[in-house]
C-alpha cells in the first residue's frame, strides 16, 4: 500500500486553501448561524448533516446501506456504500472535488448543477460546516480502485488527498470529532436522540438500511445497536406511530396515496384509531415540519372535505345536517404526510413551516381523488370513520353544553341554575352545609325526607357511572351523571377549579356496601382525584357508612357496621336479640336513614384522604390500564384507598 499524494492536489492546494480558510473561519466565529445552536441540538445536527449526504446518495439510487457509529471521545463515524464523493480535480477550484466539499462553504452536492438536495439539513450547508466545527475530520473515499484519505483540523486541510490502499468497493466514510471549544455545553452524544432522527429518515426513505451502533467503551447505551430498514416507508411509519399510542386501528389497514407533479412528490399514509386526539406528522424534504405549512393544511382541509362529501353523497348524514367539523373528523387520525420538492420555501429559520403553495395543490388533488375512492371502495371502513366523527361531534357539543351549564347564569340575579335532581338545603352557608351524593332514586327519596333540610342537600345519581380514567375531558363534561355533581359543587373542574366557590362543607358519597356501590364510590373518587384533587386534599370528601345490621331487644336497639360489632351488641343484650339485616339504602325508611347515616350526632363517616398522593396516583395509573379485568377486580376488591374515621 502506498501513501502517495495525488499529484495535482499538492500543486494547487496551497493557494486555494487560503480562500477555504476564510470561508470556514466565518462558521467557527458564528456557529449558531450555520447549525442553529452550539448546544446539544447543534452537536447532534453535525451527524445529520453528514448522514444527509449519504441519504441523498441513496435517494439517487447508488447506496443502500448507511452505518453510524458512536465512538469514544465524542467521535462519530458515518459510512455509506455509494459511489464515493468524487476525487477528481474540480475544474473551477483546481483541487479535488472532495476537498471542495469539505473546505468551501456552501459547496453542496449539486453546486452549479441542475438537481436538488432532497434530504433535509437544518440549513443545508453540509459537510464543510461540520468540518469547520470539528477538532479534526477524516474522509475516506473508495472509488472501486483506490482508497483515498484526507484529514482536516478545524476545517483546514492538514494532508493531501492520499491514496492509502486499494479496493474494489465504493463508498464514503467520514469520521469527525466535534470541537469542544465550540460545543462548550456538551460533546456527549445521546443514543436515543440519534436513533429517533435516523429512524425518521429510514421511514421517510423506504428501503434504505441505516445501522446505528454505540461503540463507546463507557456509555450506558454501550453496545446498543439498531438496524433500521422499512420497506413499507411511511406506511410502516403510521403503523409505528399507532403502536406507540397504544390504540386500536379503526380501518382494516393503513391507507396510502402518493402522486407527483413536475419535480414535486407527495406521499400520504393514514389510519383512524380509537384515540381521542390526532397525530399528524408532516415532512418536507424529510425535514419534520413541526409547525405544518401548506402541505399539512391542505391535508387536513381535504380529508375533512372528502369525508363530508362522501357522508352526504352516500346518505350517511341526514340531508339537513351540517357538515361534520374538521376537528371531529380528525379525531383518532394517525397520519404521515411527506412531500419532496425542488425549491422548498420555509417560513421560518428553523424550517418548521412549509410555505410553497403549489405543494398544497398537489396534496389537495391527491387526497380529493384517492381518499374519496378509498371510502367508496371500503364502505364498512367508511361507516366506522363517520360514526366516530359523529360521536366526537356529539361529545363536543355535550361538553360545550355542560361547560355552559356549569357557568350558566340564569340571567336574573346572575345565579347559577342548579341541577333538576338536586334537592338543595335552605342555608347557603358553605361552612355548615353538606351534600349527599346518593346512589339510586329510591334512596334519594328517603334521604330527602329524612334529612335536615336546613343544612343537608341531596343529589341522587343512578345507573352505571362512566369510568373517568377511560374517558376524555369532554366526555366527563358531557356525562349526564357527573354534570349535576359539577354544577352542584360550584367549583368548576380541572384548570378552572376554584375552591372558594365550593357550595358545601362536606361532600358525602352515599352508596351501598355491595359491588355496585363500590363501583360508584370508586368512580366518583377517581373523578374527584383527577379533576378536583383539592377537594380531597382539603378534606371535603366523605363516605357515608350505612350500617349492615340493626340489633334490637325490647326498646333498645343498636346499629352494627361489621359482623364483629353485631356479635358484640348481641352479647351486650344478653346473648339473644332480634337481628335485622339492612339490604341497602333503598330499603331504609326516612327515619332509619336519618338515624343511621345522616344525623351528625349519630352517624359514622369516613373522610377520604390523600395521605400518600403518589400511591393513590399509582393506583389510578393501574386502573387506567387498557385491560378491563384487573380494573374490574380492583374495583370489587377495594372498598377504598383512603379513610380516617370521622364520627
Ligand atoms: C458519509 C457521508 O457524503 N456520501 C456521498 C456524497 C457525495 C456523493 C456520493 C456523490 C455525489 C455525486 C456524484 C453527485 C457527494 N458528492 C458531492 C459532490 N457520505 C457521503 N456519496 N458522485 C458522488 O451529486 O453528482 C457532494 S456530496 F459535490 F462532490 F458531488
Amino acid at each position: 500500500m502506498s501513501n502517495q499524494a495525488v499529484t495535482p492536489v499538492t500543486e494547487s492546494y496551497d493557494e486555494n486553501s487560503i480562500q477555504v480558510l476564510e470561508g470556514l473561519e466565518a462558521v467557527r466565529k458564528r456557529p449558531g448561524m450555520y447549525i442553529g445552536s452550539t448546544g446539544e441540538r447543534g452537536l447532534h445536527h453535525l451527524v445529520y448533516e453528514i448522514v444527509d449526504n449519504a441519504i441523498d446518495e441513496a435517494l439517487a439510487g447508488y447506496c443502500d446501506k448507511i452505518t453510524v457509529d458512536i465512538l469514544d471521545d465524542g467521535i462519530i463515524r458515518v459510512t455509506d456504500n455509494g459511489r464515493g464523493i468524487p476525487v477528481g480535480i474540480n475544474p473551477q477550484k483546481g483541487i479535488p472535488t472532495v476537498t471542495v466539499v469539505f473546505t468551501i462553504l456552501h459547496a453542496g452536492g449539486k453546486f452549479g448543477g441542475s438537481g436538488y438536495k432532497v434530504s433535509g439539513g437544518l440549513h443545508g450547508v453540509g459537510a464543510s460546516v461540520v468540518n469547520a466545527l470539528s477538532s479534526w475530520l477524516e474522509v475516506e473515499v473508495k472509488d472501486g480502485k483506490n482508497i483515498y484519505k484526507q484529514r482536516y483540523e478545524k476545517g483546514n486541510t492538514v494532508t493531501g488527498l492520499d491514496i492509502i490502499g486499494e479496493t474494489n468497493e465504493t463508498g464514503t466514510t467520514v469520521t469527525f470529532k466535534p470541537d469542544p471549544s465550540i460545543f462548550t455545553d456538551t460533546t456527549v452524544y445521546d443514543y436515543d436522540t440519534l436513533l429517533n432522527r435516523l429512524r425518521e429518515q429510514a421511514f421517510l426513505n423506504a428501503g434504505i438500511r441505516v445501522i446505528l451502533t454505540d461503540k463507546r467503551t463507557d456509555s450506558y447505551t454501550k453496545d446498543r445497536q439498531d438496524d433500521l430498514q422499512y420497506d413499507g416507508g411511511i406506511k410502516s411509519y403510521v403503523e409505528y406511530l399507532l403502536a406507540g399510542i397504544k390504540k386500536e386501528p379503526l380501518n382494516s389497514e393503513v391507507i396510502y396515496f402518493s402522486g407527483s407533479e413536475g419535480d414535486s412528490t407527495a406521499e400520504i399514509a393514514l389510519i383512524w384509531s380509537t384515540a381521542y386526539d390526532s397525530k399528524i406528522m408532516s415532512f418536507a424534504n424529510t425535514l419534520h415540519t413541526i409547525d405544518g405549512g401548506t402541505h399539512e393544511t391542505a391535508f387536513r382541509q381535504t380529508v375533512a372535505r372528502v369525508v363530508n362529501k362522501y357522508a352526504h353523497d352516500f346518505k350517511k348524514l341526514k340531508e339537513s345536517s351540517d357538515n361534520l367539523k374538521g376537528e371531529d373528523i380528525m379525531e383518532g387520525l394517525v397520519a404521515v404526510v411527506s412531500v419532496k420538492l425542488a425549491d422548498a420555501q420555509f417560513e421560518s429559520q428553523t424550517k418548521a413551516k412549509l410555505g410553497n403553495t403549489s405543494i398544497g395543490t398537489l396534496v389537495r388533488n391527491i387526497v380529493n381523488e384517492k381518499l374519496y375512492q378509498y371510502l367508496e371502495e371500503h364502505p364498512a371502513d367508511s361507516k366506522i370513520v363517520i360514526d366516530k366523527a359523529i360521536a366526537a361531534s356529539n361529545a363536543r357539543e355535550a361538553a360545550q353544553k355542560a361547560r355552559d351549564a356549569s357557568r350558566n347564569k340564569s340571567g336574573i340575579g346572575g345565579k347559577t341554575r342548579m341541577p333538576e335532581k338536586l334537592t338543595d338545603c335552605i342555608s347557603d352557608d358553605p361552612a355548615k352545609t353538606e351534600i349527599f351524593i346518593v346512589e339510586g332514586d329510591s334512596a334519594g327519596g328517603s334521604a330527602v325526607e329524612g334529612r335536615n333540610s336546613t343544612y343537608q342537600a341531596i343529589l341522587p345519581l343512578w345507573g352505571k357511572m362512566l369510568n373517568v380514567e377511560k374517558a376524555r375531558e369532554d366526555k366527563v363534561y358531557g356525562n349526564d351523571k357527573l354534570t349535576p355533581v359539577i354544577v352542584a359543587l360550584g367549583t368548576g373542574i380541572g384548570e378552572n377549579f376554584d375552591i372558594n366557590k365550593l357550595r358545601y362543607d362536606k361532600i358525602v358519597i352515599m352508596a351501598d356496601a355491595d359491588v355496585d356501590g363500590s363501583h360508584i364510590r370508586t368512580l366518583l373518587l377517581t373523578f374527584f382525584f383527577r379533576y378536583m384533587p383539592e377537594l380531597i386534599e382539603t378534606g371535603h370528601i366523605y363516605l357515608a357508612q350505612p350500617p349492615l345490621y340493626r340489633i334490637s331487644k325490647g326498646k333498645q336497639h343498636f346499629d352494627a357496621f361489621t359482623d364483629e360489632e353485631k356479635a358484640r351488641y348481641i352479647e351486650q343484650l344478653g346473648g339473644s336479640a332480634d337481628v335485622q339485616r339492612y339490604k341497602g339504602l333503598g330499603e331504609m325508611n326516612p327515619e332509619q336513614l336519618w338515624e343511621t347515616t345522616l344525623d351528625p350526632e349519630a352517624r359514622t363517616m369516613l373522610k377520604v384522604t390523600m395521605a400518600d398522593a403518589e400511591l393513590a396516583d399509582a393506583t389510578f395509573e393501574m386502573l387506567m390500564g387498557e385491560e378491563v379485568e384487573p380494573r374490574r377486580r380492583f374495583i370489587e376488591e377495594n372498598a377504598l384507598f383512603a379513610t380516617d374515621l370521622d364520627i
